[in-house]
């Protein structure tokens, strides 16, 4: 899907940016609270900017996995991952009904990514925190010298930018002039145990990562018509590596989870997922899997 630049086409296309972010949601909460493990809130809150992503941003395509000119995802927190298998599956890289595996046993979709389990889509494992920065940076280092095109992103959290090894990558980015990498911080000012001000204060961010040499974009990552136009910024620009600040909603689009660090990585009760859903628009079975091969 690609958003045209008039106003009517991107209108019509926010819409269906809308559809898949919600469809993401429910996934998550399904996928979740059928295994009874996982980490719902940061996954919720990142959900508006992988539909912009994947229905938008990156040059893509599931039969393109080969193609050194794709872009490529580095999820570096990536406990929020059941948010990024459901967007993998509406955009046909994994089956629909594939979903129900999260986090089983020898699944192929683990709690955290695991390249092993797929080594194609993901470029590198993640878990523990603070690594995918430097991954990305030599993937956005080596498409240069290959002369390959493509861009580079890393999503990370703003608890995990409280990794020293961050700003070390962060260091290296600049250096290296790396224009084809786009950063993006999902800043929801919590983490797991607490306030990521109280616990290890980042502000102001976007002035020291403009002073670490990076283009700084700052936005509501809710919000589909600042997303798209930063994807366009950090796109546009040429000389240096772009960071988007998305300020998002840890458990967004659930009132109950909504800033409540309890749930960076607390499974909903039976009886809590099925009032999630009902926010979500979803009437049926919380637990029906496997999911339908359509959207809903
Ligand atoms: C190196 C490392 N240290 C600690 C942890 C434990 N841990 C898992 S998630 C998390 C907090 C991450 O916060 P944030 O990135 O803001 O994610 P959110 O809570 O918004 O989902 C921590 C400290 C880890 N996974 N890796």
């Amino acid at each position: 899907m690609n958003c045209d630049t008039t106003t009517q086409q991107i209108t019509l296309n926010y819409q269906e940016l809308k559809d898949m972010a919600l469809q993401i949601r429910r996934d998550t909460i399904r996928m979740i609270s059928f295994r009874g493990s996982g980490h719902p809130g940061g996954a919720l809150g990142i959900a508006d900017i992988l539909a912009a992503l994947y229905g938008y941003s990156m040059d893509h395509a599931p039969d393109r996995l080969n193609d050194p000119h794709r872009d490529r995802l580095v999820l570096s927190n990536g406990h929020i991952c059941a948010a990024w298998y459901s967007v993998l599956s509406l955009q046909g890289y994994i089956p629909r009904e594939e979903l129900s595996t999260h986090r089983a046993i020898n699944s192929r979709l683990q709690g955290h990514p695991a390249r092993d389990k797929l080594p194609l889509l993901v470029e590198t494992s993640s878990g523990p925190l603070g690594q995918g920065l430097s991954v990305a940076n030599g993937l956005a280092l080596a498409k240069r010298l290959d002369g390959h095109s493509g861009r580079v992103y890393c999503i990370v959290g703003d608890g995990e930018m409280q990794e020293g090894i961050i700003w070390e990558a962060l260091l290296t980015s600049s250096h290296f002039k790396l224009a084809n990498l786009t950063l993006i911080v999902a800043f929801n000012n919590l983490q797991i145990d607490g306030e990521v001000a109280k616990i290890k204060n980042l502000e102001p961010l976007a002035e020291k990562l403009s002073r670490f040499g990076w283009k700084v974009i700052d936005i509501n990552g809710h919000d589909f018509d600042q997303i798209v136009q930063a994807f366009e910024a950090a796109k546009g620009e040429k000389n240096q590596p772009a960071v988007i600040i998305a300020r998002t909603i840890m458990g967004k689009g659930i009132p109950f989870m909504e800033n409540d660090p309890k749930w960076h990585g607390a499974c909903p009760s039976p009886e809590e997922a099925k009032k999630a859903l009902e926010y979500l628009g979803y009437a049926s079975n919380y637990s029906d899997f496997p999911v339908p091969e359509e959207a809903e």
